[in-house]
């Protein structure tokens, strides 16, 4: 008998246990450098119980190879840009990905009282009605000068310059995006130019949302950039662990979800390999897939890729392809989707995005910053769309049809990249940045951006309750909410 095996079989016994023989069966095939551990622990779970006896089920449980039959653990994918990427070419790409985006917008306002006023943007011009009128259009420029601000949109009909006077209008046209849908409520001018009246977001109307009938709990985890220097491998291993042990949350989780940068990549910024301990996309991905194999398999984990991840940098992306040699794609419990996604967890519906436009979004945004990412996901779900910000920092390809839009109303909001963890609620709906396993890079300090990484975050799908565990041993890493 291995030494191991007999310290912890005389571990019990000296505690008075005894150990049913299908328990022993079970034992012999653990990994010998876990069994210290899992004895100690059932011990001392059963020594609370008052029950002197290890059976079977108690390992299986305990190793999470036991399925509760009560919890429901199914996954639907709803929306994934992978299959449907079909992009354009030059001007005409990005014609068609404008001209998708007005149109489905102007669907999602159209249940809005006032889209039955809308006018087109080039009848305005000739438009001799003292009334208010509606246009709407993507916002080309916005401009600020003195007291004054411009705001130009433009429709499939033409542009539009309008002035705004309104001080609190102005403050809510300082915060709008390039390329953004908005409607607005017009009127002619004196001098006859039009004035802008008011600003009327697409934004989600209130959520009743659905929820899981068990109590299966999810793991919301992202930017782990395995193949980093600055991965944090032994913090990231010990949740792992945490998963299969007897902890009473840990045994209803059933889905992980990964959203975006899970390896550190290659080549994505400059000098990156000095900063790299896995130096290929290859030796990145059998990384990964050795930390997430100690997964309980009953445990399904949901991959999408991030701006590190291999694949087309350009929003949106295709799930990570398979061309890596990488066994992803053939486990039973593993799930690969592009970014943006929507999923559905029991039920409870889940987009996911990676957060690549929140870069651009603080850059030109007053009263957002990096270190609330939350608020930026506010702003994204108020525009309903993800990135709308073409030409700046993040690439988007000018697909046929915009996979951008918000189209899906979700139940929880599920994004990454900027590495603070943070948690927040917006009409019904659960805001969740999950953070990142990844030390503050000499990029970031350099930037002064202060991440807050090793923090689990898992969500009761069926009451909504928000729990996390902190793996980071610095006290001053906590979790925003
Ligand atoms: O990005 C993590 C965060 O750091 C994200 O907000 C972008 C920012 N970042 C990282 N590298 C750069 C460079 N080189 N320029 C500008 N901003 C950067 P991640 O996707 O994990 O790299
Ligand atoms: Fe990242
Ligand atoms: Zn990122």
């Amino acid at each position: 008998m291995k030494k191991e095996l007999s310290f912890a079989l005389n571990y019990a016994l000296n505690k008075g246990f005894q150990i049913h023989p299908d328990a022993f069966k079970i034992l012999e095939n653990v990994d010998v450098r876990k069994l210290e551990k899992i004895i100690k622990e059932i011990v001392k779970e059963k020594t609370k119980q008052k029950l002197f006896q290890i059976s079977q089920d108690d390992l299986e449980v305990y190793l999470g190879i036991k399925d509760d039959p009560t919890l429901q653990c199914e996954v639907k994918v709803i929306s994934d840009p992978t299959s449907k990427i079909t992009t354009g070419e030059g001007v005409k790409g990005y014609n068609a990905l404008f001209s998708s985006r007005f149109n489905k917008f102007k669907r999602i306002v159209s249940e809005r009282p006032e889209s039955r006023m809308l006018k087109s943007i080039a009848s305005t011009k000739t438009a001799k009605t003292e009334d208010d009128m509606y246009v709407c259009g993507l916002v080309t420029n916005r401009v600020s000068e003195r007291n004054i601000t411009k705001l130009i949109l433009e429709d499939p009909s033409g542009s539009f310059e309008g002035i705004i006077f309104d001080k609190e209008l102005q403050q809510l046209a300082d915060t709008l995006l390039s390329d953004q849908f908005v409607m607005v409520r017009i009127s002619i001018g004196k001098n006859s130019g039009l004035l802008v009246k008011d600003i009327i977001l697409p934004d989600i109307p209130d959520q009743s949302g659905n929820r899981s009938e068990s109590e299966t709990y999810a793991a919301f985890l992202s930017d782990l950039h395995i193949g980093s220097k600055y991965f944090m491998e032994q913090e990231f291993t010990e949740f792992v662990q945490w998963l299969s042990s007897p902890d009473p949350v840990a045994k209803k989780i059933r889905f992980i979800l990964i959203g975006g940068d899970a390896v550190d990549g290659v080549g994505i910024y400059p000098n990156q390999d000095k900063e790299l301990v896995c130096q290929t996309i290859e030796e990145q991905l059998e990384k990964m897939e050795s930390l997430l194999d100690k997964i309980p398999k009953n445990v399904k984990i949901i991959i999408m890729p991030g701006n590190h991840d291999p694949g087309r940098r350009a929003l949106p992306q295709p799930a990570i392809p398979k061309k890596y040699n990488s066994s992803l794609w053939e486990r039973e419990n593993v799930v690969m989707v592009g970014n943006p996604a929507v999923i559905s967890l029991n039920g409870v519906k889940v987009m996911m995005f990676h957060g690549q436009s929140i870069d651009d979004i603080v850059k030109t945004t007053p009263g957002l910053s990096y270190d609330k990412p939350t608020t930026v996901m506010k702003h994204l779900l108020k525009a309903r769309h993800l990135s709308p910000i073409y030409g700046s920092q993040t690439p988007i390809a000018p697909e046929m049809q915009d996979l951008m839009v918000i189209e899906d109303i979700p139940d929880i909001f599920h994004v990454g990249h900027v590495h603070r963890a943070q948690l927040d609620m917006y009409k019904g709906i659960l805001l969740v940045n999950s953070g990142s396993w990844q030390k503050q890079t000499p990029f970031q300090a350099s930037v002064g951006m202060t991440p807050n990484p090793g923090i689990a975050i898992m969500v009761n799908l069926k009451t909504f309750q928000v729990l996390h565990e902190n793996y980071n041993s610095n006290l001053d890493n906590v979790l925003q909410s």
